[in-house]
């Protein structure tokens, strides 16, 4: 009994390891690790927006019509793993194009670039967008409603096993497929391409890995160990 919970409890930790983010985003100590993509304007931090609690900063990527700039970048040092998760709040302010991107690269060749947020629809647009760009449909509109000036919590999540990436706006869903499932090796924060003057903020993004549904399962199982002998004792 006792060797099987300590193996529950090993496998428990190693899947608490996998669960932790890669990457934890508030602005609230500057934008240390990260790269600017482009010869400007630039996204900044800006202090008149915020959604941490007791925080002060987010990140505003510039009101321009400039393409090919204004976005940051965080490169991964190794592709992640397949069952990635990316999620952030955004705070639109009725731009054509702003987004979050992952995008994978084997050296300088693309491999795929999911993408989510506004796409070609200035002040609006009814819904927002999903991309992806290798072996799915590219430019998608979903069928969750956008709406701008507040903040929302954006997440995409993509299941290794089968494809299936799953976008949604506060916990309104949206699904795609790709036959092209690949770790990150870069995230985008900002679409790098021109907003209609309407930059968008950016701020708790995180970017981790969900665990496999096995080790779900015997995290589960763990817990249920855990509490029959806390019982017991
Ligand atoms: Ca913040």
């Amino acid at each position: 009994m006792k060797k099987v919970v300590l193996l529950v409890l090993c496998v428990g930790l190693a899947a608490s390891a996998a669960q932790a983010a890669l990457l934890s985003e508030d602005w609230e100590t500057g934008t240390d690790g990260w790269v600017d993509y482009g010869a400007g304007p630039f996204a900044a931090l800006d202090n008149t927006k915020n959604t941490t609690p007791g925080g002060t900063w987010s990140l505003k990527t510039a009101d321009t019509a400039t393409n090919y700039t204004n976005a940051k970048d965080w490169n991964f040092a190794v592709e992640t793993g397949k069952n990635w998760y990316v999620q952030w709040e955004m705070y639109d302010t009725g731009s054509s194009r702003e987004y979050m991107q992952v995008q994978s690269y084997a050296g300088t060749t693309l491999q795929q670039l999911v993408a989510f947020g506004t796409y070609n629809g200035t002040s609006g647009g009814s819904f927002y967008y999903a991309r992806v760009a290798v072996g799915g449909g590219n430019w998608m509109l979903t069928d969750i409603p956008r709406t701008n000036n507040t903040w929302h919590t954006f997440r995409v999540e993509q299941d290794d096993a089968t494809g299936k990436i799953t976008f949604s706006v506060d916990g309104d869903e949206w699904t795609a497929t790709t036959t092209a499932v690949f770790g990150a090796t870069k995230l985008r924060v900002g679409s790098g391409l021109g907003n209609a003057s309407h930059g968008a903020y950016y701020d708790d993004i995180e970017f981790g890995i969900v665990p496999e549904p096995t080790v779900a399962v015997l995290l589960g199982l763990g817990g249920l160990l855990f509490a029959r002998r806390r019982r017991m004792a």
